[in-house]
């Protein structure tokens, strides 16, 4: 086995332990009214690199955490969230939850034809081509949520209320008009706009969208994380600097899979960007100048990580991982 392999199976292991608490966090499918709670089931649960997660939970574990990644969960779900769910989950797996049900509306709404209307997400059709646009709207609404009703319920994981409330203005303030909003806003309004804008103008708003739209969930993971097992403010700078990198140069890859990938391997179309005259990496920079973009921020964010030691070593390699993505 070689090392991406090895480092792709621990990534399928660590995925698996988020994806066992979303089964128990989000709403039992057949509770009713059961068609919105399949939604959510349906987009949420089932595909994805569960990224976000996952850098909860390692920041957490490298701050010193210690609950991540143990097995048998095994609490049935339920639509309002019971005091043994949040036990059994514990605090770091539960906001990796909280941040992939964030993650998931943010890609359910993304789909919706007034956005960017498409029809494939993680190798299956989007959700409002499966549930109709009324009911995927929804399902993001019940998503965004869900994940704050989580977080809110963090003290029944042991938690102390000031950090639960640290953790969740986190995770509010990646959402909002300064962060996912605010950067798919810029991103509509920046369609079409490719080659009419000066360059120094195009190459700031490609800066505001990346780092508004992708990296705000990216750094607001290892924050989450981070606070979660204590970490002083050192550590959460370190640890928002290394996903600050990693969260762009995750984008330019995410750019440049859109002109080189492989749809099948991606689970999405490719071409989008261009046939939608979206500003991206590739089309400002070239290909062969965005590969190189993407390899310094990587180089950026192993060196955040130089303080931790061996205890950074698998966020060193999901950086390294990250350049050499396929889907
Ligand atoms: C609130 C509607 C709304 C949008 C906010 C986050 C966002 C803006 C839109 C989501 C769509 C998108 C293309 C975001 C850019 C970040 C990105 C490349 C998302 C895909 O992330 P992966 O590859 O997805 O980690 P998986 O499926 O692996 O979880």
């Amino acid at each position: 086995m070689n090392r991406s392999s090895t480092l792709e199976s621990r990534l399928a292991q660590k995925a698996a332990v988020v994806e066992q608490a979303l089964d128990v966090l989000l709403p039992a499918a057949p509770a009713f009214p059961a068609m919105i709670h399949e939604a959510m089931r349906y987009s949420t649960l089932g595909g994805g690199k569960r990224l976000r997660g996952v850098l909860v939970m390692e920041a957490g574990l490298v701050c010193g955490g210690s609950d991540a990644f143990e097995r048998d969960v095994s609490v049935p779900s339920s639509v309002h969230l019971r005091p043994e769910s949040l036990r059994h989950v514990g605090p770091l797996r539960a906001a990796a939850a909280a941040v992939e049900m964030v993650h998931a509306y943010s890609l359910i709404h993304d789909d919706l034809p007034c956005m960017d209307d498409d029809d494939v997400r993680r190798g299956k059709a989007t959700n409002h081509r499966v549930f109709g646009e009324a009911m995927a709207v929804l399902a993001g609404d019940a998503l965004l949520t869900r994940a704050f009703e989580v977080l809110s319920r963090l003290s029944w994981a042991g938690v102390d209320d000031q950090v639960a409330v640290g953790v969740i203005a986190e995770l509010a303030t990646a959402g909002g008009t300064g962060g996912l909003i605010g950067g798919q806003v810029v991103d509509l309004q920046s369609e079409g706009q490719a080659g009419l804008s000066e360059e120094s103008d195009a190459a700031r708003r490609l800066e505001y969208i990346h780092a508004h739209k992708t990296g705000a969930l990216f750094r607001a993971s290892m924050r989450m994380g981070a606070r979660l097992a204590g970490a002083d403010e050192q550590a959460l700078k370190r640890l928002d600097a290394y996903a600050r990198h990693f969260g762009l140069a995750f984008q330019i890859v995410d750019d440049l899979l859109d002109v080189e990938g492989d749809a099948p391997t991606l689970g999405k179309e490719v071409g989008s960007d261009a046939r939608k005259g979206k500003l991206t990496f590739p089309a400002l920079y070239g290909v062969d100048t965005a590969r190189r973009m993407a390899k310094t921020q990587i180089d950026e964010a192993l060196k955040a990580l130089v303080p931790f030691g061996d205890r950074a070593g698998f966020l060193a390699e999901l950086a390294e991982f990250v350049l050499h993505r396929q889907s």
